[in-house]
């Protein structure tokens, strides 16, 4: 097993986001979360993968479908689990929801419900790093259902012109909402829009956790070498519909199937059980991941609700917040 201590790592925080994501489905059928839902089951790999290709002072800004990757980054379950329920000691206060994860402490800058709106924020915050010098890349996160806003289009441009540190990863998980791919856009080869900013690129199936590290550090240490930007469009499957009201009707029921056989988290797991080097770890693991994730649900049960003095600090800065 190569990387041993890694890929059991990799392993943990795959797992970690999977059963996060399943408790919080269970939870909003309970009425216990308000609001949107977005899964990102089966899409684990991407975010566990591009955590791992940065450092923890680079940035990440992503959309809605925004747990797994604030998990990857560091964030608590605890935090997260009690943001979803609306509880103060969440992540953002219990204020934003599912959609506005956000993490200053692990520059997590969200967590936006506007799509493609998100990307010229993630180039400003690459522009700041460029300003001043501070060595920080941003990666930042969107789907193939964003790739045709206006916003993508402006906050790509600029950032190849200004040869910003940035690396634009394209979530491509075949669908926007019901809307498949095909549907949705002439060129489905999204990777091919860099060539229209002048940018590097890169194209692959998220099978593989360690490749998609590797294949994204490439893109991360390009643009801290001050190369400019690189879009790396990742070919991912998400096996829950689009929020927590989507039967996922547009797809087959073989579809999903066949995607789930070549799931990265089922694929690693085989990897580490028949491994004599990690196959010893893999359960207490799973124990642990159990334990975590239960006392994340009980934490958020428990946390107090956010109070109305909360409204004027976290609108306004300066002296207009109390
Ligand atoms: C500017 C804007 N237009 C429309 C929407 C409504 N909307 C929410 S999700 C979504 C589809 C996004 O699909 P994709 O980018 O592929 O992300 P995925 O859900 O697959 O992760 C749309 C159109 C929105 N949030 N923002
Ligand atoms: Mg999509």
């Amino acid at each position: 097993m190569k990387e041993a201590k890694t890929a059991l790592e990799m392993y943990r925080m795959m797992l970690l986001i999977r059963r996060f994501e399943e408790e919080a489905a269970r939870a909003y059928s309970l009425g216990k979360i308000g609001g949107f839902l977005h899964l990102y089951i089966g899409q684990e790999a991407v975010a566990v993968g591009a955590a791992h290709a940065m450092r923890p002072t680079d940035s990440v800004v992503t959309t809605y479908r925004d747990h797994g990757i604030a998990l990857a980054r560091g964030m608590t379950a605890n935090a997260g689990m009690a943001e979803l329920f609306g509880k103060v000691t969440g992540c953002s206060k219990g204020l934003g929801g599912s959609m506005h994860f956000f993490d200053a402490e692990n520059r997590m800058y969200g967590g936006h419900g506007i799509i493609g709106a998100h990307i010229p924020l993630a180039a400003g915050v690459a522009f700041a790093s460029k300003y001043t010098s501070d060595g920080g890349v941003t990666m930042v996160f969107y789907g193939d259902g964003s790739a045709s806003i206006g916003a993508t289009h402006e906050g790509m441009s600029l950032a190849a012109l200004w040869k910003l540190p940035i690396v634009f990863v394209c979530e491509n998980n075949q669908y926007a909402m019901g809307t498949s791919l095909e549907r949705s856009i002439s060129v489905t080869d999204m990777s091919k829009k860099a060539d229209g900013y002048g940018m590097a690129k890169d194209r692959f199936v998220a099978e593989d956790v360690f490749e998609i590290r590797d294949r994204l550090k490439d893109a991360v240490e390009r643009a801290r070498r001050g190369e400019g930007p690189t879009l790396v469009e990742i070919l991912t499957y998400r096996y829950r519909g689009h929020s927590m009201s989507d039967p996922a009707k547009y797809r087959t029921k073989e579809e999903v199937e066949d995607y789930k056989k070549r799931d990265a988290l089922n694929q690693l797991r085989a990897e580490l059980a028949a491994s004599p080097e990690t196959a010893k770890d893999v359960e207490a693991l799973e124990a642990a991941v159990e334990a975590e994730i239960a006392e994340c649900v009980r934490f958020a049960d428990e946390s107090p609700e956010p109070t109305a003095d909360l409204l004027e600090p976290t609108t306004y800065a300066g002296e207009f917040a109390r």
